[in-house]
């Protein structure tokens, strides 16, 4: 009887665990100099309201600054990414979030140059 149990919720936790990898979608942004500034790529990073996304935040300049920090309000994401240490964030994009365009920045630099998250509406992507 034990057994069964264990098993029954090991089936569930690895039923859920597929689940969470097959939803989350990654995006890459890393940070690039051009002109002397910093700036955090793609510039435009489009996204629908209900999905989940895995950030993968890459710094791998070498010179200035050893980390940058990864600051999406709009999402309650204040990170903090050192120089060759990818950090992951997953995060969902909640369903009543308006489209428009939000800042993606860096809370360490003001003169960081920022990306943009592009919230499309949940119906556009789809087509
Ligand atoms: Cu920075």
């Amino acid at each position: 009887m034990n057994h069964l149990i264990k098993l029954i919720f090991g089936l569930f936790f690895l039923t859920h665990s597929i689940f969470a990898v097959a939803t989350a979608r990654e995006i890459t942004l890393e940070t690039k100099k051009i002109n002397e500034a910093v700036h955090w790529t793609p510039e435009k990073v489009e996204v629908v309201p209900g999905e989940t996304i895995k950030f993968i935040v890459k710094h791998d300049l070498e010179g200035g600054f050893d980390f940058h920090g990864f600051f999406i309000p709009v999402l309650n994401v204040t990170e903090q990414v050192t120089r060759h240490e990818p950090k992951i964030v997953e995060v969902m994009v909640p369903k009543n979030l308006k489209a428009g365009e939000y800042p993606i920045g860096c809370q360490f630099h003001p003169k960081h140059v920022k990306a943009t998250l592009v919230v499309k509406k949940e119906n556009k992507a789809k087509k």
